[in-house]
């Protein structure tokens, strides 16, 4: 039986006791679920941009680009217009259908910036690309001007329960996520949302992380499980890599708990075998970052993937564009 009901979302209790049971019991039954919902050949694509990178005000224990610690990174400002379209038109030719572009900002301000990000998204939307950006947070003036340049997603994640976040963030809340997230949907723009495995959280944590998911009304249409990318630097830098069986475990509940959804292997794959990657793929993940860049760490890169990917028999869709968009 489907533990989801369209009724009504599960108590933080029955995602726990979903959560524990067997790995291949879960896989089984995420894989049904996957095949009633989704075209079980195809993988949708998406390829990634730093168009502001680093000096960021946050402190999210995670991230090479708090200005809080010292990574190396290099830091950019806000990239030109050109530079952009470039981007996304070899990450076009590379097979992707989803173009995210990312700012290293606590939340967006109005003024020549923002201007400029809305241009980089009617940009992209123009070559036949769909759009998504993460920008942090958002008031409902900046989110109506986003959907009215031509973005279809807006990239917020919840990254961990309540009880761990401030763990990992004293910079701002669980309720100020939540509450861009509702921006977000009032305006129109469909909702990627997910989190980080890895960063030393319990596994209480990560059913908290579920369930928090899982409960949106509506729910996200689009769930990145992303593992850490340990950047040394950070206060996340010397953890240890995320064990293969807690990302299928992660990736396969939330295929169970959201079975419209995209659920997308997202960073660590760099980390992960194409074994690992490929049990995924059977428990319900049906999306990927394609590119040799995240935002500032490595991916694969477009040959290796498309290597594993004919591999495995997966197909990039290019056939997610709604119409009137
Ligand atoms: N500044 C905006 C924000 O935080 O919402 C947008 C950019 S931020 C880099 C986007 C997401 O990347 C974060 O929410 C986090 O989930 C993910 N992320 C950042 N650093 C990561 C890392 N080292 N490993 C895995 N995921 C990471
Ligand atoms: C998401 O959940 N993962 C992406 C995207 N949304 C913006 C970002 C991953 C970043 C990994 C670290 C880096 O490359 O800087
Ligand atoms: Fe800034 Fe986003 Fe990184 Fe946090 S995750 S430090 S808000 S760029």
């Amino acid at each position: 039986m489907t533990p989801h009901t369209e009724a009504r979302p599960l108590s933080r209790e029955e995602v726990a006791a979903v959560f524990r049971r067997p790995l291949l019991d879960l896989v089984l039954e995420a894989a049904a679920v996957h095949r009633r919902h989704h075209d079980p050949a195809e993988i949708q694509c998406s390829s990634l941009l730093s168009v502001k990178t680093g000096a960021c005000p946050e402190d999210c224990a995670y991230c090479p680009q708090s200005a809080r610690y010292d990574t190396g990174l290099q830091t950019e400002p806000l990239m030109a217009l050109d530079d952009v379209r470039a981007a996304a038109h070899n990450a076009r030719a590379n097979g992707a259908d989803r173009f995210c572009m990312g700012a290293a900002w606590r939340e967006v301000r109005d003024g020549p910036d923002f201007e400029r990000v809305l241009e980089m998204v009617r940009e992209v939307k123009g070559l036949g690309l769909e759009t998504c950006v993460t920008l942090g947070m958002l008031e409902p003036r900046h989110a109506r001007r986003l959907r009215e340049a031509g973005l279809d997603f807006y990239n917020h994640n919840l990254d961990s329960s309540p009880e761990f976040y401030d763990r990992i963030i004293t910079t701002r809340t669980y309720e100020d996520r939540l509450r861009t997230l509702r921006v977000v949907r009032d305006a129109g723009i469909r909702v990627c949302c997910g989190g980080i495995l890895g960063m030393g959280e319990s596994e209480e944590d990560r059913i908290g992380l579920l369930h928090e998911l899982a409960r949106q009304d509506p729910q996200p249409e689009s769930v990145p499980i992303n593992a850490l990318v340990a950047v040394p630097g950070t206060p996340l830098g010397e953890l240890e890599p995320l064990p293969w069986d807690e990302m299928v475990r992660v990736v396969a509940v939330a295929r169970l708990l959201m079975p419209a959804a995209k659920v997308r292997l997202s960073a660590g794959r760099t980390a992960m075998t194409e074994e690992g990657q490929t049990l995924c793929f059977l428990a319900g993940a049906n999306s990927i970052f394609l590119g040799d860049k995240l935002l500032t760490t490595p991916n694969p890169g477009p040959d290796r993937d498309a290597a594993m990917l004919r591999k495995i028999g997966l197909r990039p869709s290019r056939s997610e564009r709604s119409p009137g968009r």
